[in-house]
C-alpha cells in the first residue's frame, strides 16, 4: 500500500537541530493532542487497531521501531529511526507499532482528542467496517 512519509525540515545551526511543528502548514490537520510511547517493553506489539476518524503523524524523535499498515487490501511496513520524518496515518487504517529500540520515544500528533469510541480494536470489525 502507498505510505506517507513527511520530510521535516530541521532548522540547524552551529547548536544543533530544531524542528517546528505547525497545524496545517507541515502537519497537514489541526493539532488537538499529542502523546509519545517510551520505556516500551522488548517484544511488545502496540497499536493493533483502527481509528474511525483519526488522522496522526507518528515521529519516532529518539531510537527506532516499526510501523505495520494495513488498509484491509495492502500492508506496508515501515521503519522509523529519524526524528525528521513523520509517517501520516489517516484514518481507517490498521496500524501495530513493534520492533521499539530501548530507547525510542514515539511521538504522536493527533487530529482529534481522545475518544475511545473512534477505535475499532478488533480486526473482523475493522474489514467490515471497511466493506460498508
Ligand atoms: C494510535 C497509536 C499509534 C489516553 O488516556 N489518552 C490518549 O490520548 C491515548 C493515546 C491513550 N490513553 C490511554 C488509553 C490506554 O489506557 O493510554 C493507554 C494506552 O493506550 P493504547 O493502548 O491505545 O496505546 P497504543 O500504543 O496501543 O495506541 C496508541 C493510540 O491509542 C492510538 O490512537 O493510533 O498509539
Amino acid at each position: 500500500m502507498e505510505t506517507n512519509k513527511i520530510k521535516l525540515v530541521a532548522h540547524g545551526d552551529y547548536r544543533g537541530q530544531l524542528i517546528a511543528l505547525e497545524e496545517n502548514k507541515n502537519i497537514p490537520f489541526d493539532i488537538k493532542r499529542v502523546y509519545y510511547m517510551y520505556d516500551t517493553v522488548a517484544g511488545v506489539i502496540r497499536g493493533k487497531h483502527a481509528h474511525k476518524s483519526l488522522q496522526q503523524i507518528l515521529i519516532c524523535v529518539h531510537g527506532s521501531c516499526t510501523v505495520k499498515l494495513d488498509d484491509g487490501r495492502e500492508t506496508a511496513e515501515i521503519r522509523l529511526d529519524k526524528p525528521d520524518e513523520g509517517l501520516y496515518v489517516s484514518n481507517v487504517v490498521w496500524r501495530e507499532m513493534y520492533d521499539f529500540s530501548p530507547d525510542a520515544v514515539l511521538m504522536v500528533l493527533a487530529s482529534e482528542l481522545y475518544d475511545e469510541s473512534d477505535y475499532i480494536r478488533d480486526y473482523g470489525e475493522f474489514l467490515e467496517y471497511i466493506r460498508e
